[in-house]
Formats: C-alpha cells, structure tokens, sequence
C-alpha cells in the first residue's frame, strides 16, 4: 500500500501506476482509458471501461509481481526454496478482475473511484468473460489451489493450456442443450502477458535412432516428423493480502519457421501456411469431456505438447540460476492433476537420459522425487489409456521409455509376487488384455513418490478398488488430500453481505484462517443474529430470482425453498433423481391439490458432454418437466423450476450465495469428493446428501443433526449389485415411483411424445446403473423430512449457522498445507 507522504511528494506519475486512494485510481483509470484502449468517456463502450480499470488494477499487481520473481531468484540463488509446480490440462480461474481487487485490499476504494466517475463498478466487473479453460471441478480445483498457494505463501507456477477456445457456452433451446463456441479472447485478455522469447521447442512423431557415444555408451536420438512452438502467457495470481504473486503459464501452439522448412516448400506458400494451421490447431480448443475418449490423437498431442513445455522450462530456469539438471528434484515438485500431464514421467526422463546426459538409475529417482499423483475418479471408464500404436506414432521414444520403465518394474514386481503373473498383469503398465493400451493412471503410479485421492472415502476405495494391486505393492506412497475451496473467491467476493455479517461480529480473520469460523457458533441462537441472517440470505435469494427471470423468464418466489443442484451433467451425480422428487410432489399436489407444501424453486444448471446423449436427454427432461409445472395453475406459487442455462464460475458466484438446500445425491462410491458441495454449505446451505465424496466428511464437521442423509452406503451398493439389483422390482412395489415414472413414460411432460424419454427410462427400467430406483424412497422421505424442517426457521437457520460455522476444514488453504507437508515437503514461507 502507499503511504500518504508519497502522494503529497507528488510523485504524480508513480501514483497513476500504484495509488490506491480512490484520486489514485480514477486519474490512472483515465490514463489507462486514453493511453492504453484509445478512448476518452465518451466515446468509450463498456468493454473499453472494463479494459481501462483492468488494466489499472493490472498495473497495482506489477509490482508484486516483479517483486516476486526477484525474491525467487534470490532465494534460488541461495538454493533455500524448493518451487511446486501445478500441472494440469485445465484451469478455471474466474473473472480476474474482482477477485484482484479483492485480493488487492482496494475494491472499497476503485468502487469509489468508479462512483466519482460516475461508473457501477459491478457492470464493469460483470463485463469479463471468464477464461472457460475447465469442465468442471478438476480444473476449479487447481485454480482454488493456485490462489491458496499464493496466499499461504508457496512460490509455485501453474502449468497448462491456453485454449483458444475453452469449454463452450451453453444454450438452452427448446429445452435441449445448443454448444456455442467460447470465444474468451474476442475482446482482448488484459490479464495475460504473451513472453515469445521464452518459447519451447516441441517434437512430435518420426523414429529413434540408437548409436554409441564418444565414450562407447549408447544413446538414443529421437528424429521426429515435425516441431511445434510453444508460446508461455503468464498471469499473476496474487495471493490474499498482496502476500505472494505466483504465475499461471499457459502454452499456445505456433509453427515453427526453420530454414530448412522453407528449402522444402520454395514456391509453396500455401504448404507452409497449411503447416502453421496444423501447429496452432494442438491448443485450438478444449476437450468438453470430463471422461477420456480413447484414441484421439490431438488430445494426447494436447497433454505431451504442454507438458514437454512445462519440463523445459523448468530446466530452462534451473539453468539460469546455475542448476544442473541432477539436482532438478531439489529444486522443483511437480504435482499431476489427474493423468492428464502423466506423460510427464517419460519426458523426464527422456530429458534428462538423452538430452542432459543423465544415467538412467539416477534419472529414474529425481523423476519419481519430482512427481505426486493426484487421482480424481473412480470410474474405470475415466482411467485413461492410449493405443500403443497411436502413442508410438506421436511419442516413438517415449514408448521406448515407457516399455524400460516397465520392465524394470514387473521384475521387482516379480520379486516381490514370485509366480504370481496374473498380479504382474494387472500391475503392468501395458494393457495386454485385448488391443494393447498404455495406462496412464499405472504410468503415474510407478513414476511418482506420492499418490493421492481427494476426499477419505474416495482415497480408501482406491486403495481397496482402483488401484488395489499398486497399493499392496507401494502401500507408503498412499495418501488423502481432502479437496478444499477459497474462501476469498466462495464466501468473500460472492457473497459480500454474509461476509460483512460475519466479519462485523468474528473480525475478517476468517478470511485466512476459515477455522475462525467457529466463533460463530455462539451467535447460531441468538434470534437477532439469526434475524440478519435470514435477511442476507433472503437478500441473495431476491438477486438470483432476478437472474432467474432474466436468463430463464421463469418468476420464482423468493420466499419459496431454493433447492438446488448445479454441476456437470452426469447419470451417477442423478439429477435425475432430483426430478423424479419434483414430479412426486407434482403428482401429489395434482391429487391433492388443498395439501400444504412447502413452496419451492429447483434450480438447476450444468453442461453436458456433447456426445452424451444420456446426459443431454436428462436436460431436456428437466426443461420439459419445468415447462409443465411452471405453468399449471394449480402449482402456481408452490412449485417453480429453473434450469439456468451455461452454469459456469460467474454464475456460479451468483447461485451458492442464494441457496437454502444444496443437494448432494450422487450414488455412493461414484463422487470422487465433490467441491461444490463445500461452496454450498460455506454459503450457509444445508445439505441432502448421500455418504460419497466429501458429503462424509462434510457431515461430520457440521454434525449429523444438521445434514439431512439419505441413501445407500457403499458397502450396501456392492452387495445389492452382488446379489442381483432389479430396478423393476421397486417399480412395482412402489406406487409413488411408479406414477412418477408412468408420467414421464406417457408422454406427459413432453406434450404427449411418449417416445422422447423412453431411452431415459427404458435404462432406468433395465438396468438402472446409479440404482435411483433403490434410493427413491428414502431421497423422498429424507425430502420430506427437509420440507418440515424449513417450516421451522428459526431452527433452520440455526442451523444454517452452524454449517457455515463448522466448515474451516474445506479451505483449500487446508489443503494445500497438508500437500505441503505430506507431499511437496516444501515450507510455506
Ligand atoms: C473432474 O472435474 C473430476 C474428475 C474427473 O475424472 C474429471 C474431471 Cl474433468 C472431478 C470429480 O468428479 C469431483 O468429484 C472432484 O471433486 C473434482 O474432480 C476435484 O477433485
């Protein structure tokens, strides 16, 4: 922060580029305005504004920024840090803008400067389009992470992809889902800092060829077909309270222009344009999958191309500062974010072997003191594996590499199983089952000291399922990392007015250390503090009706039960149950339409894969059963749905805040932990949820009594499927399931159409793989159980109180120390 003796020193200048009195902000603001997007006010649209304050708040984080790359270099010079280094396929940072300011310490006084200006701050806020460059939570989760690491103060870079054109925004037609393309760069990115001079070099395809060194070693050199550039976008990531700046470096694909290219193609321009169309086209758009699709060979190109950048530049920086690639693994921990980066365990060693001349024996233990393994999925069809034909085409060395690796690790698994095959089978790191595949998850076991799932449940069933044979083989490398959220981002900037309320009885450390939340439990009786709180929350429930009407032209009531469920569309997260309990009341209602209910609004919001047709059809129903609803008179103030189209990071800091139920109801052992379950209840929701995830957790921290469980556990999941479950068989013992299920079969909801839904509830009828059906009646009873206790507010919003009182452990700051600790054993400083 400036002190006030240099602005009265006049040091005009300096204060256009770092002041922060609000004098400050509004005079750079203008500066910005007319130097840097070439416009006075009134010429300027409200993209031009928006640039205008981005650009002055970037210039506030230049100094912390600089700073920081300065401490780095001391303190590397001095080889007393160690840096971690975030790898992952997908970031989902949020609009930058807001949380800047917050992070900053000046949102009060750049909302004054705005005012003086004679602008809405929160226009210009609402001006940014988040960069999309995630499905879902694995990507929010690295981008909460980043800003924990710099508020806690780890030095770290986060690692990934610069997609031209990230997860695509959703419309809502005619109930069915439409994917528009994300154009997040059309406007200009003024958070991004391109550095050309810092490109990697990328080799893709060809053969290896083996030879003897001088000395009579032999070595391996890979003659690839082609070479790619990578171009690193950095953007700060300031940690709360201006502590720390860290970066977020993403990779953008270009051709290269070497001579000899242009020897080939004399006369040939069109050839040579054709070839940087190729290049670019590697980090052209994002993969809107949150499961792998075997064998596209541009996605495996996508993780090598930025992986292979990321190696390099960690190198690159070692060496500046002196370092030799064999003390690399005490200068850097790697962290992958699932398998996507888990080629990085052959390009080290790739790197190291036959670039930096590096024996193997000595290779192979600064890779696996480099790496930690984060896995986020039980599904085995989200475990990804590549062809060993098409990862030989694009990675021939790599291949090689892999193969030695594997071999040298099925002999100490022989060592260890003697006879056993079958174990070394399933150990391997090649599928040989049918065609033969690559397993990444395997690859990254063996090349990692660190394993690690993202809630207790999830990490136990890994060990017992999942990843069963590696556990019994390297039990110490086994940990639990227990997913966490920012505070700042979740509570502090989406929901001001709980956090003024918070603050103004608790004080604002909380905003660091969420465990200070605790001192809110005296306050959960009091019926005046009770009274403000039913006023926030009643206050952010008015805002996302309004957004409700305007997105949807769906008018909720306010006053009615916000229940909702947002996150990606999935058959086991079971948003179709959620549905099956609307139409129950629905049917209810219809039948006894004096009963007294409690008024409710179900919101929903989430994408869809495009290919999953399922998942598209579970829209449409949602849609088309709103579409009924919405307009029966007989509902009429009783029961609303909304889907809120394109469910992303903004909307989301806009939808948490407003909720009274969160629901949590996938079926037990599918939900590797959740986040959103945590932002929910961080916002004072209570939950309906099943024991998956970190809805186990989360229950024990807020109590049992202020969670409303329902559901099959795990253990009785497995032994239902064991003996045979027969979703028909709770169909016809079930009258209210059965009228729900007839409603939607008749073609009730979808004007008479009987076809529309049969896909949907053919399989539920068959096969029923998330077993709704089993859970059916308890999810209703448990909703019931719900509806009684939101008559009673006071009590609800006790317990309301008590949730958001009772959630410091889910601070991503938690997380991130125990990374530190258990994994990275690096300090915070
Ligand atoms: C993803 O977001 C997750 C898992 C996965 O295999 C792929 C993607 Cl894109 C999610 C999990 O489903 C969720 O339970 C978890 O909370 C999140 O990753 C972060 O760990």
């Amino acid at each position: 922060m400036e002190n006030q003796d240099e602005v009265s020193t006049g040091e005009k200048c300096r204060n256009i580029r770092t002041g922060s009195s609000p004098d400050d902000i509004a005079q750079a603001f203008l500066d910005n305005l007319y130097y840097a997007q070439g416009r006075i006010p009134v010429l300027a649209t409200r993209n031009d504004l928006y640039m205008a304050l981005a650009y002055t708040v970037r210039d506030r984080l230049a100094a912390r920024w600089v700073a920081q790359m300065q401490q780095f270099r001391r303190a590397e010079l001095k080889k007393s840090i160690k840096v971690v280094c975030y790898l992952s396929a997908e970031f989902l940072p949020g609009p930058h803008l807001g949380n800047n300011l917050l992070n900053l310490g000046i949102y009060d006084e750049t909302r004054q400067a705005m005012e003086q200006l004679g602008y809405n701050l929160e226009e210009l806020i609402d001006q940014e389009t988040e960069p999309g460059l995630g499905n879902g939570g694995l990507g929010r989760l690295a981008s909460c992470f980043m800003d924990s690491l710099s508020t806690i103060v780890v030095p770290a870079f986060g690692y990934g992809i610069r997609y031209e054109f990230g997860i695509f925004d959703q419309e809502i037609r005619d109930g069915w889902q439409v994917e528009i393309t994300d154009k997040w760069l059309k406007l200009g990115n003024p958070w991004e800092m391109p550095l050309p001079e810092l490109c990697q070099e990328v080799k893709l395809g060809g053969h290896t060829e083996h030879y003897q060194d001088g000395q009579g070693r032999s070595r391996v050199r890979w003659i690839p077909a082609g070479v790619v550039e990578g171009i690193p976008y950095d953007t700060p990531i300031l940690g709360y309270g201006g502590n720390i700046c860290n970066t977020l470096r993403l990779w953008k694909a270009e051709a290269v222009e070497s001579f000899d290219f242009q020897d080939f193609n004399v006369g040939n321009y069109y050839a040579a344009v054709e070839e940087k169309v190729k290049s670019e086209t590697i980090t052209k758009v994002l993969y809107p999958n949150d499961e792998p699709e075997i064998g596209k060979m541009l996605r495996l190109i996508q993780e090598y191309f930025f992986v292979s950048c990321s190696l390099q530049d960690m190198i690159r920086i070692g060496k500046m500062l002196g370092n030799s690639p064999e003390c690399f693994d005490q200068r850097y921990v790697a962290q992958l974010n699932d398998t996507h980066p888990s080629i990085a365990v052959a390009e080290l060693m790739r790197l190291l072997v036959d670039e930096h001349d590096v024996a193997w024996e000595k290779a192979w233990e600064i890779t696996q003191n480099t790496f930690g393994y984060t896995n986020h999925t039980l599904l085995p069809e989200a475990l990804e594996k590549w062809p060993v034909e098409l990862f030989g085409q694009i990675l021939p060395r790599h291949l090689e590499i892999v193969y030695e690796i594997n071999r040298r690790f099925l002999d100490q698994v022989r060592l260890a199983f003697p006879g056993d095959e079958e174990q070394a089978a399933r150990l391997s790191l090649i599928d040989e089952s049918g065609c033969r595949y690559v397993r990444m998850a395997h690859l990254a076991c063996v090349g990692c000291h660190a394993v690690n799932g993202v809630a207790k449940l999830h990490s136990e069933l890994l060990k017992s399922e999942v990843l069963r044979d590696f556990h019994e083989m390297f039990p110490e490398k086994f940990h639990n990392v227990t997913n966490g959220v920012t505070p700042r981002r979740w509570m502090a900037l989406s929901n001001p007015r709980l956090a003024a309320l918070i603050s103004g009885v608790i004080g604002d450390g909380w905003i660091t250390q969420l465990d200070e939340l605790r001192k809110l439990e005296p306050f959960a009786d009091d019926p005046a503090f009770q009274e403000k709180w039913r006023r926030v929350k009643r206050e952010n429930k008015n805002d996302l009706a309004t957004l409700i009407l305007n997105r949807t032209g769906v008018a909720v009531d306010p006053d009615s039960l916000f229940d909702i469920q947002v996150k990606r569309l999935h058959e086991y997260k079971r948003q179709h149950l959620n549905v099956l309990h609307i139409i129950t009341l629905y049917a209810r209602l219809k039948r006894y339409p004096a009963s007294d209910c409690v008024p409710r609004t179900f919101v929903f919001g989430g994408k869809a894969a495009p290919g999953y047709a399922m998942a598209k059809l579970i829209i449409k129903l949602i849609n088309s059963v709103a579409g009924v609803v919405n307009t029966d008179p007989d509902i009429r103030g009783r029961l609303n749905v909304a889907f809120l189209p394109d469910f992303n990071v903004k909307t989301g800091q806009q939808v948490y805040p407003a909720a009274d139920l969160s629901e949590q109801i996938s079926l037990a052992g599918e939900e590797a932990s959740g986040t959103g379950n945590m932002k929910f209840s961080m916002n004072g929701a209570l939950t309906i949820g099943t024991l998956d995830g970190a809805n186990v957790e989360i229950r024990e921290e807020v109590g049992a009594e202020n969670f409303f469980l329902f559901g099959l556990k795990v253990d009785e999941v497995e032994e239902l499927k064991a003996r045979g479950y027969d979703p028909r068989k709770y169909y016809d013992s079930n009258p209210a399931l059965r009228e729900a299920i007839d409603l939607i079969r008749s073609g009730h909801f979808s004007g008479g159409n009987a076809q529309l839904f049969a896909p949907l509830v053919d399989l539920l009828m068959q096969r029923d793989n998330y077993m709704l059906f089993a859970d059916y009646q308890p999810y209703i009873d448990c909703q019931d159980r719900v509806s009684a206790a939101f008559r009673d507010q006071q009590n609800w919003t006790r317990m309301s109180i008590l949730n958001v009182a009772r959630m410091g452990k889910f601070s991503s700051d938690r997380a991130v120390r125990e990374y530190c600790d258990m994994i990275w054993k690096v300090q915070p400083v």
